[in-house]
């Protein structure tokens, strides 16, 4: 590996597949048993699709988001012995509140998962007065805490990272309005205490003509990952095409030390959607990566994606042919 990985522990038992033997044409691979995760794994789930999943004791734990046959958008814990075979419970995370003071919340979905320093904490697209960035923590998958809204609606794709940055919690985010929101950029913010957030700096603007897959809105997805060539980022860009949205991810790598710069960013997408379970579902053409597990010894990478907000997909990479990718294919 070419690429040196930091605090990214090894992960010898990482959900995986080679890559095909021949005619590989794309950085990433699709697994063959894609949709990993069906849509009606658990009793009432409608679809099971951005979800995030973690290392947990040796085997995989992750925050699932399941909408129901009535259309709520909740989110719901999981556990899996090897990432492939998941046990979802049939009923929603309970969190126990903070502070009694806080609010209920009236939806979640979206979420990401991220252990700094001796937690997991879950970031969430949290229902308040329209969409805000929720935020939580488990120690163990079984019981949850639910923390002070990190940002004020409007907002989504909260990204946490995985340590702080010059003393202080670090986060993505993109400002957005109450409905399906026709721009939005990348945002940088910093929390001492994970309560009062400040420090903000804008990251990344949507791309024009010339990297289409990225022209209307771009969010964070998975967690950065640390890397001797910057963070890298993979993450979600929209394009409005005359039946809509249509959602592709690609990758960036951004600043170490002020993640606010950027790089590098992709011009081509690493993923699209393209197989038919990213093509047809509740939203037809959408690829959302919410969680990547590493291999800090091999660098290879699992993605759990959303596929057309229905189900969950899983694509393989190396880490050093993404960095790779990213450098050589820039806007
Ligand atoms: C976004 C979010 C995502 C969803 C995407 C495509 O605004 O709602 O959960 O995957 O739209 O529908």
């Amino acid at each position: 590996m070419s690429i040196q990985l930091k605090n990214v522990a090894a992960l010898p038992n990482i959900p995986w597949q080679d890559a095909p033997s021949k005619g590989r044409k794309e950085v990433l691979w699709r697994y063959s048993g894609n949709p990993v995760i069906p849509r009606d794994l658990t009793k009432r789930s409608n679809s099971i699709f951005n979800s995030a999943v973690v290392p947990f004791k040796g085997e995989f734990a992750g925050v699932f988001r399941c909408d129901d046959t009535a259309r709520r958008m909740n989110i719901f814990a999981g556990k899996s012995k090897d990432g492939f075979a998941w046990n979802i419970e049939d009923d929603p995370i309970d969190f126990i509140k903070t502070d009694p003071s806080l609010p209920d919340s009236e939806y979640k979905y979206d979420p990401r998962v991220v252990f700094i320093e001796d937690r997991y904490y879950i970031i969430w697209c949290n229902g308040y007065h329209g969409p805000c960035i929720g935020l939580g923590y488990t120690e163990d998958f079984e019981k949850f805490y639910i923390m002070e809204n990190a940002l004020m609606p409007y907002n989504r794709n909260g990204v946490l990272f995985p340590r702080k940055v010059h003393g202080n919690f670090a986060m993505y985010s993109r400002p957005s309005d109450s409905g399906h929101t026709p721009f939005g950029d990348i945002v940088y913010s910093e929390s001492p205490d994970l309560t009062f957030w400040g420090k903000h700096r804008h990251v990344m603007a949507p791309n024009g003509w010339q990297s289409a897959w990225q022209s209307t809105k771009i969010g964070a997805g998975p967690a950065p990952i640390e890397t001797s060539e910057g963070w890298l980022l993979f993450y979600h860009g929209v394009l409005t095409s005359c039946n809509g949205f249509v959602y592709s991810f690609g990758a960036a790598l951004l600043d170490i030390d002020e993640p606010w710069k950027v790089i590098a960013r992709s011009r081509p997408y690493l993923i699209n959607p393209r197989e038919i379970y990213e093509c047809v579902g509740d939203v037809p053409n959408v690829t959302f990566p919410c969680a990547c597990l590493v291999d800090g010894d091999t660098g290879r990478l699992a993605i759990y994606y959303g596929c057309a907000d229905t189900v969950t997909g899983l694509v393989f990479g190396r880490i050093d042919e993404v960095v790779d990718f990213v450098k050589e294919n820039k806007c």
